[in-house]
């Protein structure tokens, strides 16, 4: 009984030390320090939580209010049909609170929420159900100032 006991404790702890570890490898992306300004990307993540999707944006530098009026942070999903951006999420501020809006294909908002906002990180969470995919999810982030452009991937789409 014993013997059973540690096998199966040992089959639960290699499952909780795999898991994580493939994870963290298809859905958090590092981002090198490769532009000018406040809202150079340097890790963007896209994880999910039973049916949410919490996505977070980490920048190099501190940013300012100023950055996320000028332009702050977009994601772009492409979840359905043709190749190309379906729906994208805006992260910025509405009314000086930290604010997500996610546009369908012809610039509808279809969802909003409060996002959460560090000095150097910006996340928001929202169903998975709002992309409608039909297809494994990509995506890729774009930030944007008057002196700050950067992508995450460089070129392409991550794949969720
Ligand atoms: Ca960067
Ligand atoms: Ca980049």
């Amino acid at each position: 009984m014993k013997r059973t006991m540690l096998i199966f404790s040992c089959i639960l702890l290699a499952g909780a030390l795999l898991v994580p570890a493939v994870d963290a490898h298809f859905l958090s992306h590092p981002d090198a320090d490769d532009v000018r300004g406040r809202l150079d990307l340097r890790r963007v993540s896209l994880v999910r939580d039973g049916a949410e999707l919490d996505v977070t944006v980490r920048t190099h530098e501190r940013f300012r209010d100023r950055d996320l009026l000028e332009g702050g942070f977009s994601i772009h999903f492409d979840s359905r049909g043709a190749r190309g951006s379906d729906f994208s999420l805006r992260m910025d501020l509405n009314e000086g609170r930290p604010w997500c809006t996610l546009s369908d294909r012809q610039g509808f908002s279809r969802y909003e929420t409060k996002g959460t906002r560090g000095r150097r990180s910006f996340a928001c969470s929202f169903a998975r159900a709002e992309l409608k995919p039909t297809r494994h999810i990509h995506w890729r982030v774009r930030s944007g100032s008057n002196e700050t452009k950067d992508l995450a991937p460089d070129q392409g789409w991550f794949r969720h």
